[in-house]
């Protein structure tokens, strides 16, 4: 049989379960996830190849309102991600639905994405059967549909039958891809992400929400470890006191939980330094946004 290959973008509200969804469909932790809105920043592939069908699942940012400049580079990745799709899964998180909301993001993007668009409610763990029943049908009456998945990425509810219908659009072509990749991040972003995962778990309000992680070294050494030296770049001296915790406890804590979850993901022994220091408000600020590696990404825009 010949080879297939295609993307499919996945979209959504904030927190409504794209990156759980795109890591439960690559069967790999490609993109981090947290119970906070605007976790992922950034477009990331999540690769999935069996036999002759490669499925490339683009997650983004979760769709929201504009008050800085590292809004404005999460737009533009949802913006990017909508060009080049041979598909699109647009998430509703079943126990939180917002319907004006949604109908205007599926407004603006339904017409921007070429192929189908599916309809996927997602945590159906959530609420009773009748619920999903009547948001399908809420919808369903708005937008049309190509199908509606009702799932639960979290325990891996109703995939199957989504990577069926992914499989049953793809067009043939050549794989972009190695068989066995599964993500578009290096090893660097890799890191990055992690350290910025725990944050988000171990800290409250803005403090997490105002990190930008940089790796400054990666380096293999003659020992078998791998080096790593990475800045924590806060928005406030308070939030930095916050991060650094009590006589360094707090720092040194998610050090030794970021390290363990990446010697599992790099599956290496990693010796991870982390520093932070402050860059006031690096949010408000186009150079320093950029500086952060949130840049828009001008050839596309
Ligand atoms: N109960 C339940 N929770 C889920 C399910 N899928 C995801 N979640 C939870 O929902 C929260 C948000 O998940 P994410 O995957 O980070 O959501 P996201 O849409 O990628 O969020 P952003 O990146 O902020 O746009 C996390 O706490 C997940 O554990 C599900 O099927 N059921
Ligand atoms: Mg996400």
């Amino acid at each position: 049989m010949a080879k297939k290959f295609g993307a499919i973008g996945v979209f959504g509200r904030a927190n409504a379960g794209k990156s759980t969804l795109v890591n439960a469909l690559v069967g790999e932790r490609v993109s981090i996830v947290s119970n906070r809105p605007q976790t992922t920043r950034k477009r990331i592939l999540g690769i999935l190849t069996e036999g002759d069908f490669q499925m490339v699942f683009c997650d983004t940012p979760g769709l929201h309102l504009i008050r800085n400049e590292l809004d404005s580079f999460m737009a533009s990745e949802i913006e990017d991600a909508l060009g080049g799709l041979h598909g699109g899964l647009y998430l509703v998180d079943a126990g939180d639905p917002a319907f004006e909301e949604d109908s205007r993001y599926l407004a603006t993007m339904v017409p921007k994405i070429e192929g189908p668009v599916f309809l996927v409610i997602n945590k159906i763990d959530r609420v009773p059967v009748a619920r999903v029943d009547e948001l399908a049908s809420l919808y369903s009456g708005a937008f049309s549909f190509r199908k509606v998945f009702r799932v639960s990425a979290i325990h891996c509810l109703g995939l199957p039958e989504i990577l069926e219908e992914v499989k049953s659009i793809l067009p043939e072509g050549a794989f972009a891809y190695e068989s066995d990749d599964y993500t578009s991040l290096s090893e660097r972003e890799i890191v990055e992400e992690v350290i910025r995962e725990e944050m988000l778990h171990r800290y409250s309000q803005e403090v997490p929400h105002s990190v930008a992680v940089q790796v400054e070294e990666f380096k293999e050494r003659d020992n078998g470890k791998t080096f790593v030296s990475a800045t924590l770049y806060m928005e406030k001296e308070s939030h930095k006191k916050i991060v650094i915790g009590q006589k360094g406890q707090g720092i040194k804590a998610l050090g030794v939980a970021a390290r363990e979850k990446l010697n599992q993901i790099l599956g290496r022994d990693i010796f991870l330094e982390i520093w932070v220091k402050v860059r006031q408000n690096w949010r408000k600020n186009p150079d320093q946004t950029r500086l952060m590696g949130y840049g828009i990404r001008r050839d596309k825009a």
